[in-house]
């Protein structure tokens, strides 16, 4: 029997700062939507220092983290959680490589070649993993960690 979310996969985008101050969101949305994703959850929220050191601590001794910190507080974000088989993996090849001036000529219909500027103002973040993607959409919705085992479960398609 299915629970009708067989094969379904989850996973966190978020649309940067870059993203909403040069007025990409609808094109960015249309494009997922196209790409046969569900918009599951959306809020656009105001980083601070807090949210990002604890979002970025894998980079938090990175010599770009100082500057990556003032790009993602410089304005609000939205962050989505998406759906459809193999989001995570999808929602990374929709984006493109993470340097936006190179995905202008390797990439040219990803989202990073469409409003990204470079290898920090790339536009969107996408999780890497299984692992990430469960991480970020709990700090971003609290309330999906106690549906997490569920959701789990659905996963391994039992
Ligand atoms: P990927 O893991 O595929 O490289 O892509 P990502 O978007 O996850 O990038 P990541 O390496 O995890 O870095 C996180 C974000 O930090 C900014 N960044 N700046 N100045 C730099 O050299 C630099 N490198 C990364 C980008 O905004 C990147 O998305
Ligand atoms: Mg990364």
């Amino acid at each position: 029997w299915t629970n009708g979310n067989t094969n379904k996969e989850k996973t966190l985008a978020i649309i940067k700062p870059d993203g909403l101050l040069g007025n990409h969101t609808d094109d960015i949305k249309k494009a997922i939507l196209e790409y046969g994703f569900s918009i599951l959850k959306e809020k656009t929220i105001q980083l601070d220092e807090d949210a990002v050191t604890r979002f970025y601590a894998e980079h938090s001794s990175k010599n770009f983290f100082s500057s990556l910190m003032k790009y993602m507080t410089s304005g609000p974000v939205v962050v989505m959680i998406l759906e459809k088989e193999n989001a995570i993996a999808d929602w990374r090849a929709l984006m493109g490589p993470t340097d936006a001036s190179k995905a202008k000529s390797t990439h040219p219909h990803s989202i990073r070649a469409m409003c990204g500027l470079d290898i920090q103002r790339n536009c969107v973040h996408g999780s890497d993993s299984l692992t990430s993607a469960q991480r970020e959409m709990s700090f971003f919705f609290r309330e999906l960690s106690a549906v997490k085992l569920e959701d789990t479960w659905g996963m391994f398609g039992n």
